[in-house]
């Protein structure tokens, strides 16, 4: 350790986002080395690292690591590095990106469920027209992904009158969610699912799941009229082609992605120009580090008191 520090020390590794937020309030700590990558200039004082898809050496060469702490719910962008360290990973679990999902994901199936795309199309030609829209008793949002964000999803939708369900690796319990587990339950949650809503982890097993495939296994006859897509889970879970594909078969009548095989979207794909697609640039919950921050320095502030880190991973399971 540098000569008057007296706390293990912090590194941020934050990839194209502003570092300074996140270390901020490391640095109202008396006796904190906090550095930020590439500046490593004490390797043997961090003992934490918080990253956001951060370069594969920012794990090099740091005999003291105790602990990653991913700036985000998800941890592919860490998970997937090749000299990751064998020290726990812990991931963010917090209200307001918790919250933020929920909005967007609400605001995506209403926007859906109330034919939004449609007039706005209509407002653009000065056209008064109304279109027919089902009650939400009649829509079946089926909800990939049943963890922190799907379950807290599954709630709002479901006071609002959506026919909801869910779809896990293991089995789930969730009050008013009808819900499906593992590959035997996947068939029978899209045969009944008229609003896909995605928020599973990109893991080797989740991988480029909402494909051709999947996507024909989703109703036509619901009472949309047809399936909609929504996705902020990650874009490795989707193949694009395949999306264009089923949006111009009829597989899928519309999308909303927050995600994509390559962020930023290449201008050249054919989906930004998609009157049936909705385009956000992975903001559907995005992290404040003027809200996060501070629940990770208490939680390395607890775990130097002892106490057990929460919000682990499993590297194994990959989430
Ligand atoms: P959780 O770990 O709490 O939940 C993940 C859910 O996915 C669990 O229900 C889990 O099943 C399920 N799951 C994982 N693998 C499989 C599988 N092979 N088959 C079926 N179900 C599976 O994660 P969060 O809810 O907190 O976050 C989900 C993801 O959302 C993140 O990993 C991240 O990629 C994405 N995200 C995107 C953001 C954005 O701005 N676009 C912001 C924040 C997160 P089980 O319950 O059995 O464990
Ligand atoms: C996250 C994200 O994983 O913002 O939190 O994508």
């Amino acid at each position: 350790m540098t000569a008057d520090a007296t706390l293990p020390g912090v590194l941020v590794a934050s990839g194209h986002w502003d570092p300074e937020p996140w270390a901020l309030p490391f640095r109202a700590d008396p006796g904190r080395p906090v550095m930020v990558w590439p500046k490593v200039t004490d390797p043997a004082a961090i003992h934490y690292v918080l990253a956001w898809a951060p370069p594969p050496e920012a794990f090099l060469g740091l005999p003291n690591l105790k602990a990653i702490f991913s700036l985000g719910a998800g941890v592919d962008h860490i998970l997937g590095k090749a000299a990751l360290p064998n020290v726990p990973v812990v991931r963010i679990v917090d209200p307001d990106l918790t919250m933020r999902m929920t909005e967007w994901v609400v605001l995506q199936v209403l926007l859906h469920h109330r034919r939004q795309l449609a007039y706005l199309r209509q407002q653009a030609a000065h056209r008064w027209e109304e279109i027919g829209q089902p009650v939400a008793r009649d829509v079946r949002v089926g909800l990939m992904g049943l963890g922190e964000l799907g379950q807290a999803s599954a709630r709002v939708l479901r006071s609002l009158g959506f026919d909801v369900a869910g779809w896990s690796r293991t089995p789930r319990t969730v009050p008013g969610v009808t819900c499906f587990s593992g590959t035997d339950g996947l068939e029978p949650f899209l045969a009944r699912t008229d609003i896909l809503v995605v928020l599973l982890p990109a893991t080797p097993e989740t991988r480029g799941i909402l494909n051709r495939a999947l996507f024909a296994k989703l109703p036509r006859d619901g009472a949309l009229g047809g399936a909609v897509l929504i996705n902020a889970g990650r874009g490795a879970l989707q193949v694009e082609a395949d999306i264009v594909e089923a949006l111009e078969t009829g597989a899928l009548i519309g999308a909303s992605l927050d995600v994509f095989e390559k962020e930023p979207l290449p201008s050249e794909s054919p989906l930004w120009s998609r009157p049936d697609v909705v385009i956000t640039p992975h903001v559907a919950a995005t992290s404040d580090a003027a809200v996060l921050a501070d629940g990770i320095r208490r939680a390395i502030l607890d775990f130097e008191a002892g106490k057990p880190l929460s919000n682990l991973i499993d590297p194994k399971r990959g989430y």
